[in-house]
């Protein structure tokens, strides 16, 4: 008795770590499930709490039923016969039969409703913003098919529209996140695609992530959903439509950024899409979805630190991502410093 109660007191501290790290996890109203910012997570949130209540009332049932029964009938000083022997009772199984059914389908019933409303496909409401989402290792790409702009990373919506999604991949199978604002659904390949919808009644910067597995960077397939005011909506689309002045002023850089970047990148109405559109990436919450840019310098580096960062060696910011160092496209430290500088400041009006 002493001994255990010792081993316990000593593992006690350990325990409570566990515990505060673990509640740590949860706290954060831009990336937890269990901080739920909009409609559709609310809901899930309400069937978790609706689920932990249930299982808890259970196991307290139960386990007082237990610690009654072995403490009332536990063998008494001096007892030596065998207590009588009780087999079947049709009472008591009927009762933890029916108990457990009523369970499941007080379980069942939100939950089946929850389930068909989360996957409700509002892509022909003509109020809802449409955006198709594709998912690339490791990037996500953005289209917003009625403004006729595509962008990568950063989701931007008007606060409190419902927010209409057409998810599918351009390689394997990913899953499209945002803890915050709603449950999960894959992107499939083959031409498969999956819809649904949810919004952000609040403005705020949401985290997204990629929810399968799906190489080595997953867990850094990270994006934003930057929930806006309508009129800075409107001014993100005109921006995104007619960005800022390009300042890439060197001749011979401009050329260099334009075949050895703009093959595989779009700014404005130049270059193709097989990478991240890079229209106003200036802009941008983070670089690669994963480096955040913040000027103060309390989350991340400025956005022209992380340019340099990325562009130096995007394998070690994202291994194995698909972006060739544009060291190995030959150029020069210089010549990369110099189209960071481009880029940080190639921001949206
Ligand atoms: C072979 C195609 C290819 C070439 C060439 C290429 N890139 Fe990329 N680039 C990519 C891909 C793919 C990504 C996405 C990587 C990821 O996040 O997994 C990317 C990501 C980026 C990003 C981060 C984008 C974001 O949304 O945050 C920047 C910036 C960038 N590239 C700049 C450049 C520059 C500058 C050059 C020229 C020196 C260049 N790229 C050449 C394919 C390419
Ligand atoms: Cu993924």
């Amino acid at each position: 008795m002493m001994k255990t109660w010792q081993a316990v007191r000593r593992l006690l501290p350990m325990i409570a770590v566990f515990g505060l790290i673990l509640l740590t996890g949860c706290g954060r109203a831009d990336l937890s499930a269990l901080r739920p910012q909009g409609p559709a997570a609310e809901t899930s949130y309400g069937l978790m709490k609706l689920s932990i209540t249930i299982m808890v009332i259970v196991l307290l049932i139960v386990f007082s039923i237990a610690a009654f029964v072995m403490i009332r009938f536990r063998r008494k000083p001096g007892q030596s016969e065998i207590p009588e022997q009780v087999e079947g009772s049709i009472k008591l199984e009927i009762l933890w039969t029916v108990i457990p059914l009523i369970l499941v389908v007080v379980l069942a019933v939100p939950t089946v409703k929850a389930v068909f409303a989360a996957g409700n496909d509002h892509w022909n409401d003509k109020n809802a913003i449409k955006v198709k989402v594709t998912g690339h290792q490791y990037w996500w790409e953005f289209e917003y098919p009625d403004y006729g702009i595509t962008t990568a990373q950063d989701l931007v919506i008007p606060k409190g529209k419902d927010i209409a999604f057409e998810l599918k991949t351009a390689d394997v199978i990913h899953s499209f996140w945002v803890p915050s604002l709603s449950g999960k659904l894959d992107t499939n390949p083959a031409g498969t695609i999956n819809r649904f919808s949810f919004s952000a009644p609040n403005e705020g910067v949401y985290r997204g992530k990629c929810a399968e597995l799906c190489g080595p960077s997953h867990g850094l397939m990270e994006f934003k959903v930057k929930s806006v005011s309508e009129e800075a909506f409107q001014k993100w689309v005109d921006g995104m439509k007619k960005p800022a002045a390009v300042l890439l002023e060197d001749p011979a850089l401009a050329k260099t950024f334009k075949d050895q970047c703009l093959k595989c990148h779009a700014v404005g109405d130049q270059g193709i899409s097989v990478g991240p559109n890079l229209t106003g990436i200036g802009s941008r919450e983070a670089i690669a979805g994963i480096l955040i840019n913040d000027d103060s310098g309390v989350e991340g580096a400025s956005v022209e630190e992380n340019l340099k960062t990325w562009l130096h060696d995007p394998k070690s910011v994202k291994p194995n991502n698909l972006m060739p160092s544009p060291k190995d496209l030959g150029l020069t430290d210089e010549e990369i410093d110099g189209i960071a500088h481009y880029l940080a400041n190639y921001k949206l009006n």
